[in-house]
């Protein structure tokens, strides 16, 4: 029902399973130059070579830390949330330019601690309503205290503040602070490089943080955030954890499936989020040297964790189930067993809890909920804590 309905309003987008075309995925395991990749020790040199294509073909390189970045306090609360949690506020510059980018780090640090604690790092897409540090704002979106309640630093930067979201030609944000706009390539970082970039930044400053414990932290977002929340954790390693919230086309979606947005729609929807490149393969999908799978691989043998929901046919849940699954190689080399199912789709609102590599969806639309928080920190739970599943 909801494939007519959307097929109807939506001619051209492709909703039905049987239209997905016929297509091979890029394996894994076989190097550029044709060799095999066996064991653990293969790996370092293909997840390079991998890393390369994404940068090359889809995110576009993004540069190093600049060398004034300094992180400044903002405010420190050690009774917020009726005491339960102490309320950093971390300004992270870029530069003494007056105008220049300053992320706006929020963090809640439970109270009830005897050690540095783990982190959830949220890149919010949806305005700094939604991150709210005074907390009279609260949403499902950012559920601050229920991450805090669960033992983990609720933390969230909003990705404005690093890049806007919208068409500018590269000359706003950090790439107008980082680059001169002549000197850009058709590799060059989009957007969703920029936001990612942010997060590495957050990572800078929290392995000087003792309040965190910078070998426990989870990059998270939902659809764009989504996104760039599983390119912050192939670009910067020190995440122990990626989650994708329904990130769909450009996250976790294989784009040889064609399924609900395509490459065609979003480059030309919002053409700076990713490298120029990318533009090359509208239409062209089978041609790309790479697929979103890859992108899952680069997380292993760290954990990755993808979510979609059943209304949210646009971000093709079963295109992000399927790039989840098709990671389980890379995990394989270090003896895991990623989603380890016997290869069909979970059943609505039953996560899999895999071994590396969890996946579910529930019921409902587009949106990032307490459900799917609380899936995520259960995997987080069993990966980083460690406590006993
Ligand atoms: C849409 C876009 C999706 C998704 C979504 C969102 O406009 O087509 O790829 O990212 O925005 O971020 O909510």
């Amino acid at each position: 029902e909801l494939v007519e309905t959307l097929s109807s309003k939506q001619p051209g987008v492709n909703y039905r399973e049987e239209r997905v075309p016929n297509y091979v995925l890029p394996d894994i395991l076989s190097c550029a130059d044709g060799r095999a990749v066996h064991s653990a020790a293969d790996w370092p040199a293909r997840r390079q070579e991998i890393l390369e294509l994404f940068r090359e073909h889809v995110y576009g390189r993004s540069p190093a830390a600049p060398a004034g970045m300094r992180f400044e306090t903002v405010e420190i609360d050690p009774k917020a949330m009726n005491g339960a949690a102490t309320l950093k506020r971390i300004n992270i510059h870029f530069s003494e330019q007056a105008d220049a980018p300053v992320l706006r780090l929020v963090m809640f640090v439970p109270n009830q601690r005897t050690a540095p604690a783990p982190a959830f790092l949220l890149i919010c897409n949806r305005g700094v309503e939604n991150i709210d540090y005074t907390r009279k704002i609260k949403s499902d979106f950012w559920p601050a205290e229920r991450i805090v309640e669960r033992g983990y630093v609720a933390a969230a930067f909003f990705n404005g503040d690093i890049d806007p979201d919208k068409h500018d030609g590269f000359v706003n944000g950090i790439h107008g602070l980082l680059e001169r706009p002549e000197a850009r390539t058709p590799s060059s970082w989009g957007t969703l490089a920029a936001w990612a970039w942010g997060a590495a930044r957050v990572m800078d400053y929290w392995v000087t943080d003792p309040d965190v414990d910078d070998t426990r932290c989870v990059v998270t977002g939902h659809s764009r955030g989504g996104k760039t929340a599983l390119w912050a954790g192939a670009e910067d390693t020190r995440f122990a954890m990626a989650v994708s919230n329904e990130s769909g086309c450009g996250g976790a979606a294989l784009s040889r499936r064609c399924y609900g947005e395509t490459l065609s729609i979003i480059n030309k929807a919002m053409p700076h989020w990713f490298c120029s490149r990318f533009h090359d393969y509208n239409g062209r999908e089978e041609a790309l040297p790479l697929d979103q799978h890859l992108l899952v691989a680069l997380m292993a043998p760290r954990a990755v964790y993808i979510s979609s929901a059943d209304q949210d046919l646009w971000a093709d849940p079963r295109g992000e189930f399927l790039a989840a699954q098709a990671a389980t190689p890379a995990y394989a080399l270090f003896a895991r067993k990623g989603l380890g199912n016997d290869g069909a789709m979970p059943d609505l609102n039953t996560p899999l809890l895999g071994d590396g590599v969890a996946y579910h969806v529930r019921e409902g639309s587009h949106t990032y909920s307490l459900y799917d928080w609380d899936c995520h920190m259960d995997m987080a739970d069993r990966e980083l804590k460690l406590k006993p599943s």
